[in-house]
């Protein structure tokens, strides 16, 4: 039993150090495509990544524009459970709509 509790406590000691030491920085990258509507763009914007209405209407139309358009900037599992969000959120909707995850 002494043997167990120390590799538990040692396997939580570890996850969170690397955790602290990992400074690396990961941008969620909106995709363009001619379906999903506008407003269901700007709604994600505000609602997943915490942008003013006028910010995400300003990303919804970089993205439209130019095809792509930086949602927000994040740790990876931040970054992952946004564009899981995201992907949930537009399949329950019906919208094609995308992003991707890429270095900073
Ligand atoms: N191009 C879409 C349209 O005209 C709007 C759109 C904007 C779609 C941004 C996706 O990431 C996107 N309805």
């Amino acid at each position: 039993m002494p043997d167990r509790g120390e590799r538990t406590d040692s396997a939580v000691k570890e996850r969170v150090e690397s955790k602290r030491q990992d400074p690396t920085l990961y941008a969620v990258v909106l995709l363009n495509d001619d379906y999903t509507p506008m407003q269901f763009v700007v709604d994600v914007l505000e609602t997943v990544f915490h942008k003013s209405p006028a910010e995400a209407y300003r990303v919804m139309m970089q993205v439209h524009l130019d095809g792509r358009g930086v949602a927000g900037i994040y740790p990876w599992e931040v970054a992952e459970t946004k564009v899981d969000t995201l992907m949930s959120l537009a399949r329950e909707a019906g919208h094609p709509l995308r992003a991707t995850i890429e270095d900073a």
